[in-house]
């Protein structure tokens, strides 16, 4: 490795030895980018990968907000504004008990390099906080929200971050944090969030984006390694928005996924999530607020495993679709000991750095990366920003057209820039180095 990478991750490590998935991420991408910086020297003295380590700003304050009974409540909330580079920061919100400042800041260093291979001109960012949705009355979910942007305004803006969502904040939060916006602002800012309701300003196709971005992906790999999608059979995890546009546009390319998962465990489904009722029904499970998947299994009548995860069943197509993590290595042997050959990240970091280096390593596997994967959320997020700016709107077809051109362009990308440093056809390092390339340009340009 070069010297100069080694330097620093030994720094890293010293420095940020309590934020356990902000250093996994970074460790990644390092690894990913010696012969790049190798060709680089001026990149040290700049100190370029220090910069690229440490967020422009962090955000975290005080969200207090009354629940149904009177009794107030006190979340913490955040805004990692990591590099703003390329363009405003942007990134989205996440709700969840978990949520802590390692988890924000691995997200929004994820989230600068997807940006980056989106090609469109969006800095990285992440948000959000440790309250739990679950089991709240939809007051308490209004009142958080308006608590959370009482403070978050000041820190956002059309040219200067645009949140959106992410896990635990969909559609109905967005509104409610736009709402405030507007309040407080006076002014009407469609450009400040995405994910919006059509009803004001919100983009076609944003709620399916990502899953269907996924898949998009995952058939230019199909196509490079001459296979096809038709009659494949896929495992997804979560349940949630990206799994339901996965299964969705799984369904309409004529392959089904075949199990979901929640935290109560997994649903295995033979004849696949392949009809349209099964498919809204996890819309159903979402907005219920139960977050147990087993409600599935009782209502198509097909096996639910208490506390376990999908990745014991056979499948041609493994997608974690849920969170961090989601994959160990105990996982990913079950997973290749099936005989699965794609490996398709779609939540962000959902494999274990033991899980994942045993994967890429394997051969016949073809690994794609999460922050190349699921790029197609943000992605539309971006022409939703242009949509706004623009002030018109365009047809699912539009958005469609530019979201499948756009993610074939980042498989393709990706592929070139491994191939060119000598990785073959290796898509974790191609999507951190083509991602890295255009930062570190708009770094050393602006001389930040
Ligand atoms: O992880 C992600 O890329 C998102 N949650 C979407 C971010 C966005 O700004 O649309």
């Amino acid at each position: 490795m070069n010297a100069y990478i080694e330097r620093v991750l030994k720094e890293l490590k010293e420095k940020n030895a309590g934020e356990p998935e902000f250093l996994q991420a970074a460790e990644e991408v390092l690894s990913s980018i010696s012969p790049l910086v190798d060709a680089h020297p001026e990149y040290e003295k700049a100190a370029l990968l220090e910069k690229m380590l440490e967020p422009e700003r962090t955000i975290e304050f005080r969200v207090p907000w009354v629940d149904d009974c009177g009794q107030t409540h006190v979340n913490r909330g955040y805004r990692v504004q990591f590099n703003g580079a390329i363009g405003p920061f942007k990134g989205g919100l996440r709700f969840a008990p978990s949520v802590n400042l390692s988890i924000m800041k691995f997200l929004g260093f994820e989230q600068t390099f997807k940006n980056s291979l989106t090609t469109l001109p969006m800095g990285g960012a992440k948000g959000g906080s440790d309250f739990d949705p679950n089991g709240k009355s939809e007051d308490e979910v209004r009142r958080f929200c308006q608590s959370f942007m009482t403070e978050l305004y000041r820190h956002i803006g059309p040219h200067l971050d645009v949140p959106a969502g992410d896990l635990g904040v969909g559609g109905r939060e967005i509104g409610y944090l736009f709402g405030q916006y507007r309040r407080i602002c006076g002014d009407f800012q469609p450009g400040v969030l995405t994910g919006k309701s059509l009803a004001f300003g919100g983009s076609e196709i944003r709620a399916e984006a990502t899953g269907y971005g996924a898949v998009y992906y995952l058939e230019s790999v199909l196509a490079h390694e001459g296979d096809s999608i038709k009659g494949k059979r896929v495992a997804v995890s979560g349940f949630g928005n990206v799994a339901w546009g996965v299964c969705k546009k799984l369904l309409e390319e004529g392959a089904m996924a075949v199990t979901l998962s929640g935290p109560d465990g997994y649903i295995y489904d033979p004849e696949g999530i392949a009809t349209e009722e099964k498919i809204e029904y996890m819309l159903t499970m979402r907005a219920s607020g139960r977050n147990r998947v087993e409600d599935y299994a009782e209502k198509f009548g097909v096996p639910f495993f208490a506390g376990k995860k999908p990745w014991e069943q056979k499948a041609d197509i493994v997608t974690p679709c849920a969170m961090q993590n989601d994959v160990d290595l105990a996982a990913a042997k079950a997973i290749l000991e099936n005989g699965t050959k794609y490996y398709v990240e779609v939540a962000n970091m959902p494999t274990t750095a033991e899980a994942l280096e045993l994967l890429r390593n394997t051969e016949g596997v073809t690994v794609a990366p999460s922050k190349a994967v699921n790029a197609g959320g943000v992605l539309v997020s971006g022409l939703e920003m242009s949509q706004n700016s623009e002030r018109l709107s365009w047809t699912a077809e539009e958005v469609d057209e530019n979201l499948h051109r756009i993610m074939c362009g980042i498989h393709d990308t990706s592929a070139a820039e491994a191939e060119k440093y000598g990785f073959g056809y290796d898509l974790v390092a191609g999507a951190n180095l083509a991602a890295f390339q255009k930062i570190a340009d708009a770094m050393m340009a602006q001389g930040i």
